[in-house]
């Protein structure tokens, strides 16, 4: 196919940076930019080279050749690993793009992987997953389903149905030479199928409660205007990220920081102060914090000597009480506050920190990743279509309407092969690969 080209890695000052290329007969087209050297470098070896313009060398590169077929796309694939500077990168880019080598689109190599049989949709789409994976946990996991598909629950749901489709098969054809009874074996059928729809109600739900709103631990900072969300907010943070002032109503809109750590990150947010408000804006606020309340994981209430009886609003979601600026007075006996701190002074911050730190540590270790698990939305709405159409099987199959038990379980089949990329369609390339972002 026509000669592509894109950074692999971002463009922003580093040591390297990687520019991949993939089309057929690769060498030609970039020989001159290496004069002297008139054959291809070794294939899958890291050469030393000097890049030229016009005979004047511009870079010191690592060149890696990977000749068609044996590459990631089944077409000739070169990297250039040039020294990460930006503005080399898209000098050496625009060089690249003159010899008719185009900017590739977004997953467009993985395309090609795919379309070359280097790599299946599912294993597509796991890698998106793997790449995407907000923790290192979800990372591993993603990756157990790249590196063995077979543990995909669609390979376990195609074999089960594979089955049972043949035992239709068989039945439909030779009724006679089946063991057992008519009815004994449209009840194997029927068990089958009725199996076939809880596995795919389980792998729907397990993939539901994987779908967070936020990709990360997330703890919520709620409260009072003027109770110093914000100040604690910049705090734990250890940066002024928020907007602090004696005005009560400064903030608005939901702020996001994150702190990172081995395990997974933590994400803070700093919201509007609860309070009836004829302020538009600020109102548009207030409801985005009460919204988010239901999407943490924790909520932070934060009250102060403004509002001392301010106690927090009642949700599911678990919730500890701060009681702040403890430098002006303690809290009141009423509030019994889970911390008592100063965002002024800093008192509490390093105990309050490092019980968020142990929360967000349990929340990780808890997850159970190992499960295998569907990668995409598109997924999971053939998993849901394959399970409604065996749905329809069930009333026809148990009174004997075997051509319409049929017809659904056809459509079950289509479903499922939808689902795994063996019906081939432009639709679901859009769908998977332009979620892959630049170089892939
Ligand atoms: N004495 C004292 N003052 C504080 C403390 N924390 C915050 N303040 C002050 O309280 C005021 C409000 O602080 P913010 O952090 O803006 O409060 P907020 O809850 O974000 O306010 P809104 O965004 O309006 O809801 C500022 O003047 C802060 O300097 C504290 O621990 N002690
Ligand atoms: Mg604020």
């Amino acid at each position: 196919m026509d000669p592509i080209v894109a950074p692999v890695t971002v463009l922003i000052p580093q040591p390297v940076g990687i520019l991949r290329i993939s089309g057929d007969s690769l060498w030609p087209l970039l020989e001159s930019f290496f004069p002297g050297r008139d054959s291809p470098p070794q294939p899958r070896t890291a050469t030393l080279l000097s890049f030229s313009v016009e005979g004047r060398p511009v870079d010191q590169v690592l060149l890696l050749f990977f000749p068609s077929p044996h590459s990631l796309t089944g077409e000739d694939v070169v990297e250039i690993h040039a020294h990460g500077n930006p503005h080399n990168l898209r000098f050496i880019l625009s060089q690249i793009q003159k010899r008719g080598i185009r900017l590739a689109q977004p997953g467009e190599f993985s395309l090609r992987a795919y379309h070359n049989g280097k790599i299946s949709l599912l294993k597509a789409e796991s890698l998106h997953r793997m790449i995407s994976a907000p923790t290192y946990s979800q990372f591993l996991a993603a990756h157990t389903s790249f590196s063995n598909p077979g543990t995909h629950p669609f390979s376990e749901i195609r074999n089960f149905f594979l089955e049972t489709l043949a035992r239709f098969y068989s039945w439909l054809d030779h009724p006679e030479e089946e063991t057992g009874s008519f009815s004994s074996t449209k009840a194997t059928l029927l068990s089958g199928i009725n199996s076939l729809i809880s596995m795919s109600t389980t792998h729907l739900t397990r993939y539901r409660k994987s779908r967070r709103y936020f990709s990360a631990y997330s703890v919520l900072l709620a409260g009072a205007p003027n109770s110093g969300k914000s100040s604690l907010f910049n705090r734990l943070l250890q940066e002024n990220k928020a907007i602090v002032s004696p005005l009560p109503g400064t903030t608005r809109d939901l702020l996001e920081g994150r702190i990172s750590y081995p395990f997974g990150d933590l994400l803070l947010l700093d919201s509007a102060g609860f309070r009836s408000s004829n302020d538009l804006i600020e109102g548009m606020g207030i409801a985005k914090a009460r919204q988010t309340i239901s999407r943490v994981d924790l909520l932070l209430w934060v009250a102060s000597p403004e509002h001392p009886e301010d106690i927090p609003l009642s949700t599911r979601t678990p919730t500890l009480t701060l009681w702040n600026k403890a430098d002006l007075s303690p809290p009141p006996f009423s509030l019994e506050p889970d911390f008592s701190v100063s965002a002024r002074t800093r008192r509490g911050l390093a105990s309050l920190l490092s019980h968020l730190r142990s929360r967000a540590e349990s929340f990780y270790s808890d997850q159970s990743f190992s499960d295998p698990l569907l990668d995409s939305s598109r997924q999971a709405a053939s998993l849901s279509g394959f399970s409604k159409a065996l749905s329809k099987a069930l009333i026809p199959l148990s009174t004997d309407a075997f051509d319409l038990a049929l017809a659904s379980i056809e459509e079950a089949r289509l479903m499922l092969e939808d689902g795994m990329g063996m019906i081939p369609s432009e639709e679901i390339y859009d769908r998977v690969f332009t979620l892959f972002c630049l170089g892939k």
